[in-house]
């Protein structure tokens, strides 16, 4: 007689880490889902003996861009395979791309042009931010029925100019999102100061990669953050701030949060392991891979991100992974040329080293705590883009997303990585944790050495709305304009 199993799988002795406690227990798993946690759980068909580790969610990564369209010859060099793979690899099973919106057109036009892109190719579970670029009357009408159907999150630019919104449509998306809910995310740097220093610099004869960071000083950032807190204060709605850079835009953020608004706000990596030096110098093309907008910053911003990520400030953690090839001709260097900075794809590689950069330089460092490291890379981008509990959380019910962590030291190469990116900007640093072991819904998808998911184990999920704590319980009252405006 075959024997029977209470799970398909128990995870033994984990170290479980969550946004509020690290205990030990087994988890129990059945058909994808965490069905038991406790201590001596009943032999699973399959037990992974995790002595020792620390066990935390399944990484989600709210801020990625795969697949998405560029200008020809530019072409981001991960599609749905390779970026979820190596999310994967990375102990990422959620993944929250973008879906744009090509101007002119609908939305609905995108979100089936993503669920082209995605189908079948994605390695871990996925859903889809949308980009507006062109927030017509029609385009507006129809948000409330696409926030109905799971797509609850709005990327919002304040430059580039095949993107960017006026002030007045940026109040028009946030008008319509306070009334049906969702999170407008938004990308803050003054689309004008950029321009202008841009042909300043070129008319001095400054095109290399450097001076794509002078081109954005600290208060290019400031200026746009400080207007979009603005703009949501006057339409009295919560935003989200993109990954913020520099220590000016946090002094906003800061204040506005001391006020009771409700901002949130994201960072990344690149905001506190690479400084402006990356970019290299007048003689060198090679800084073109840390190119990305808003540009890495000194050490100084590195320790206002570093203490807003342990005191609160910042709810999320993510890649805004953007990868372009240094090679070839249609990455870094459009059509094989070494171009002035205006025109070198902004983007970094970061979609797998998320979580093991955090880990070790967060948490193996002293800078923040596990619980902490799971809030910001899980447990909030889950809550703030609808998708909890079901993801970001060790609990009952929640899909078995889990990532089994080996503290050992090693030497980060791009050679490790499973991305189809030619560069890691990390390259050569020594990293102190990486995942042992990932699992997606139960399934082992990576055990350290090997990827072992496939194109098309990854499921689209359709999100609900944030449940992120309030920064306030400012008691919500109509704002002047709002009551002379109201019809009689
Ligand atoms: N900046 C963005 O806004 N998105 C992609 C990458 C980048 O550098
Ligand atoms: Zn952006
Ligand atoms: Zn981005």
């Amino acid at each position: 007689m075959s024997p029977s199993f209470d799970y398909d799988t128990v995870i033994r002795n984990a170290i479980i880490a969550t946004a509020s406690d690290t205990y030990h227990a087994d988890i129990g798993i059945v058909a994808g889902r965490i069905k038991q946690i406790g201590t001596g759980l009943a032999r699973g068909r399959r037990d992974i003996d995790a002595a020792g580790r620390v066990v935390t969610p399944g990484g989600v990564d709210a801020h990625c861009h795969l697949d998405q369209p560029m200008a020809p010859p530019v072409k981001l060099s991960d599609d749905f395979f390779s970026g979820t793979r190596s999310a994967a690899c990375g102990g990422t099973t959620t993944v929250v791309p973008f879906a744009a919106q090509v101007r002119s057109e609908n939305l609905q036009t995108a979100i089936d042009d993503y669920h082209r892109r995605a189908s079948g190719r994605a390695c871990v579970d996925y859903a889809f931010h949308l980009i507006l670029t062109d927030p017509r009357p029609e385009i507006l009408q129809d948000l409330p029925r696409l926030i109905a159907a799971g797509y609850t999150s709005f990327k919002l630019y304040m430059t580039y100019d095949a993107l960017k919104l006026t002030d007045g449509q940026i109040l028009d998306v946030l008008d319509v999102v306070r009334t049906h809910g969702g999170m407008p995310m938004i990308h803050a740097e003054n689309a004008d100061c950029i321009a202008w220093l841009t042909r300043k610099l070129e008319a001095a004869g400054r095109t290399a990669p450097r001076y794509h960071a002078t081109s954005r000083p600290l208060l290019v950032e400031r200026e746009a953050a400080h207007r979009a807190i603005s703009l949501a204060e006057l339409v009295d709605t919560p935003i989200l701030l993109v990954h913020v850079s520099g220590s000016e835009a946090v002094d906003q953020i800061r204040q506005a949060r001391a006020q009771g608004l409700n901002i949130y706000a994201e960072t990344c990596p690149q905001y506190i392991l690479l400084t402006e030096a990356d970019l290299g110098t007048d003689a060198s093309y090679f800084g073109a891979r840390c190119v990305c907008s808003p540009p890495p910053r000194d050490k100084s911003s590195h320790e206002a991100i570093w203490q807003g990520l342990a005191d609160g400030l910042f709810s999320v953690f993510s890649s805004d992974h953007s990868p372009f090839n240094l090679t070839g001709d249609d990455g870094k260097a459009p059509g094989g040329e070494e171009v002035r900075f205006r025109h070198i794809p902004n983007g970094i590689p970061g979609i797998e080293t998320r979580l093991p950069l955090l880990y070790s330089e967060g948490v193996l460092g002293g800078r923040i705590s596990v619980n902490k490291f799971v809030e910001l890379t899980a447990t909030h981008p889950a809550r703030m883009y609808g998708l909890y509990p079901r993801k970001g959380t060790i609990a009952i019910g929640s899909d078995a997303d889990l990532v089994i962590w080996d503290a050992r030291n090693f030497c980060l190469s791009n050679d490790d990585l499973h991305h189809a990116c030619d560069y890691t900007p990390y390259e050569g640093m020594t990293l102190n944790a990486w995942p042992a072991m990932t699992l997606l819904r139960g399934e082992v998808v990576w055990d350290g050495k090997t990827f072992s998911g496939h194109a098309g184990a990854g499921q689209f999920i359709a999100r609900g709305l944030p449940s992120i704590p309030r920064v306030s319980a400012r008691a919500e009252t109509p704002t002047d304009w709002r009551t002379a405006c109201q019809v009689s």
